[in-house]
């Protein structure tokens, strides 16, 4: 069967930041949950407002997507106040973990854990976030030999620029100059028991060709947020949100923690402001998950999962996907 391409995968709600995984042989996607409202935008991103997560599945490519309903609230998380942003989910020794940001009670985004038996949930908070974590949207890998990593952190609304020196400092709005090395996504060894971070979470560094860190003002190139981790042939990809530019680009190392260097261009700019995907191998192929804004006609907080087959080289260099193009091409 065709994939169905720059389709919605479900459009009786509205939803974004993909997150997929295969989980007993089906295809789980665990996205955020946009609110249908019309309030007021801002680059504090106070329009994403989101209260709860609901979980998506799929037997096989092309088919019928079921939506498992509501999974966790906002108000059955104890330390957490509003705006459940992009999570994700992993599974490690028979149990699933749901990790997603949200503000705290001192508006400060934190990250927290919500565990389950089952990869469709429902899924039950952890009572603190976790400790040590801040800013947004993150992501678990969880590698061969069952070490996993946390990858996380965003610009502007995410905060991670108030967190440069160290400590939270609430006034800090500005990120490096920009002939200076561009903030990086910071990256979390998880515990054996998927709860807490083992050590300090170190930013990460990307590098050009030549491996000269990517600059601040490069904002082509530049970590904005978004990270995912995928891993093929042994190398560890981390691909990721440009913000400013609208694009999902990748860079890749031999090791998790980086320094990763600058490859190229996964996904152009899609409708909307916000972009935000991940990747999955499901029986033998691989898949960008990604959104759009086009079920609202460009509402940047009403936004829909979407999903295309991914081209890969046999050097590992991922193909662009131009959505739009694409689709012109196959009417
Ligand atoms: O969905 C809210 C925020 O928008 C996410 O955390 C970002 O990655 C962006 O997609």
């Amino acid at each position: 069967m065709r994939t169905p391409f720059n389709q919605p995968i479900v459009t009786h709600i509205y939803t974004a930041d993909p997150s997929a995984h295969v989980f007993e042989g089906k295809l789980y996607i665990y996205p955020s949950h946009d609110l249908d409202h019309n309030e007021p935008s801002n680059d504090n991103g106070d329009q994403y407002k989101m209260e709860d997560y609901h979980v998506l599945s799929i037997d096989e490519i092309g088919g019928e997507v079921t939506d498992h309903g509501q999974v966790l609230h906002v108000r059955d998380v104890p330390w957490a106040s509003k705006q459940m942003w992009a999570p994700d989910a992993a599974y490690k020794n028979g149990k699933y973990y749901l990790f997603f940001p949200a503000r705290d009670h001192e508006d400060v985004f934190r990250i927290g854990v919500a565990t389950s038996m089952s990869p469709q949930g429902p899924f039950e908070a952890e009572p603190h976030y976790i400790p040590g974590s801040f800013s947004i949207d993150p992501a678990v890998l969880v590698d061969d030999d069952n070490q996993s990593y946390m990858y996380f952190g965003g610009l502007w609304g995410g905060q991670l620029e108030k967190w440069q020196s160290g400590s939270y400092k609430p006034d800090v709005a500005e990120g490096p100059p920009h002939d200076q090395p561009a903030l990086g996504p910071y990256v979390a060894k998880l515990s054996e028991d998927m709860l807490s971070f083992e050590g300090q979470p170190q930013q990460i560094s990307i590098v050009d060709e030549d491996g000269n860190p990517i600059l601040a003002g490069d904002e082509e190139r530049r970590y904005f947020e978004g990270p995912w981790m995928h891993k093929h042939h042994n190398l560890y990809y981390l691909s990721y949100s440009t913000g400013t530019t609208h694009q999902i680009v990748y860079a890749v190392s031999e090791n998790p923690q980086g320094p990763f260097q600058y490859k190229g261009v996964i996904l152009s700019p899609v409708v909307g402001w916000t972009t935000h995907h991940s990747i999955v191998e499901f029986n033998g192929k691989w898949f960008l998950f990604y959104h759009d804004s086009s079920l609202s006609e460009g509402v940047n907080h009403k936004r829909c999962v979407k999903y295309v087959e991914l081209n890969i080289g046999e050097d590992g260099t991922i193909e662009t996907i131009h959505p739009y193009e694409v689709i012109e091409a196959e009417a």
